[in-house]
């Protein structure tokens, strides 16, 4: 793998940082996500702990966040409850005046999906699909091997589909979208606890857990009808825990053979936004 440089990874709960050499995370840090931060307080929260892996303005850099980035490099959140003030920021332009030129952004999924299929659980499909189910429940669709984009940077985001399993408002305006029932605040509000970390530790076999494992479940079906899937990978804190990628296969098989494609846990685990993302940097800046 010979992808060098720096990269970032913003999702909804943590911002992770880390120097990488050859396609090895060398140095990582890490610290939580303010969900109400603005542009300038997301880029000072990066700065912060990329200083802290020894990065220096110039290098190359990778940041990959949850929300959608459109065409011209402007930062939307989606789920406007997860990330409140982070609306039509310039967050390319932005990037490029504070680290230099050798900089990009894309969506957290999209990156650990444009990663796994290149280096890990996707090599070898034609079609392929990443799942992360983490604070919310985000894709990266590799078709044909090329990483599905869109001009409004939506494409991918199948958390925001429906799911017949929730009737709940989500945080994009959308009702009953699977995000809405299976993603780690939906799981942690159903439960009443903190997070939903607290929720695997109680019991991982709660059935909150299991409904958030059936409608990704279906979400895989769906997708594998429409797009033809021949490989699923999930990732995501939620998605590699102990017993849920167990409890989403068992609901799988409810389905058709010719509805189920192969599922593996993401190969690269929680790195594989952070590689994704200076992949995505190598490529395109
Ligand atoms: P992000 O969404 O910021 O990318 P994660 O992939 O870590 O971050 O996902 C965060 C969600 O995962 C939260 O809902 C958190 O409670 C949950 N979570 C974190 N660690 C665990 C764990 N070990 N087991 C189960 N759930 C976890
Ligand atoms: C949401 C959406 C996606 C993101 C996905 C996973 C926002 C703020 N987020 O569907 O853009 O890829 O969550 O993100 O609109 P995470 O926060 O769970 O890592």
């Amino acid at each position: 793998m010979s992808v060098s440089g720096y990269a970032v990874d913003l999702g909804g709960t943590k911002i992770a940082v880390a120097r990488i050499a050859d396609g090895a995370v060398q140095a990582r840090a890490q610290g939580a996500t303010s969900g109400g931060a603005d542009l300038g307080g997301q880029m000072q929260a990066m700065a912060a702990l990329l200083q802290e892996v020894g990065y220096q303005a110039g290098e190359p850099l990778g940041v990959a966040v949850a929300g959608r980035i459109d065409r011209e490099g402007c930062w939307h959140a989606v789920n406007t409850a997860t990330l409140s003030a982070i609306k039509a920021a310039p967050l390319g332009a932005m990037l490029r005046e504070r680290f230099g030129a050798r900089v990009s952004a894309i969506n957290d999924a999209a990156a650990a999906g444009l990663a796994e299929s290149r280096f890990g659980a996707g090599q070898g499909a034609y079609n392929f699909a990443y799942l992360t189910v983490s604070t919310g429940v985000g894709g990266g669709l590799v078709l044909a091997g090329k990483l599905v984009d869109s001009n409004n940077g939506l494409a991918g985001h199948v958390g925001f589909s429906s799911s017949p399993l929730s009737g709940e408002p989500c945080g994009s305006g959308r009702l009953g979208t699977v995000e809405s029932v299976a993603g780690g605040r939906a799981i942690a509000a159903a439960a009443g606890l903190a997070d939903a970390k607290a929720v695997f530790a109680r019991e991982p076999y709660d059935p909150i857990i299991g409904r958030s494992a059936q409608a990704v479940a279906r979400l895989i079906a769906d997708l594998t009808v429409i797009l033809g899937l021949d490989a699923v990978a999930i990732g995501g804190s939620i998605g590699l825990a102990p017993g849920y990628l167990p409890q989403v296969v068992t609901h799988l098989e409810g389905e058709p053979a010719l509805f189920r494609p192969r599922v593996t846990p993401a190969q690269l685990g929680s790195d594989s936004g952070l590689i994704g993302a200076l992949l995505h940097c190598q490529e395109n800046a």
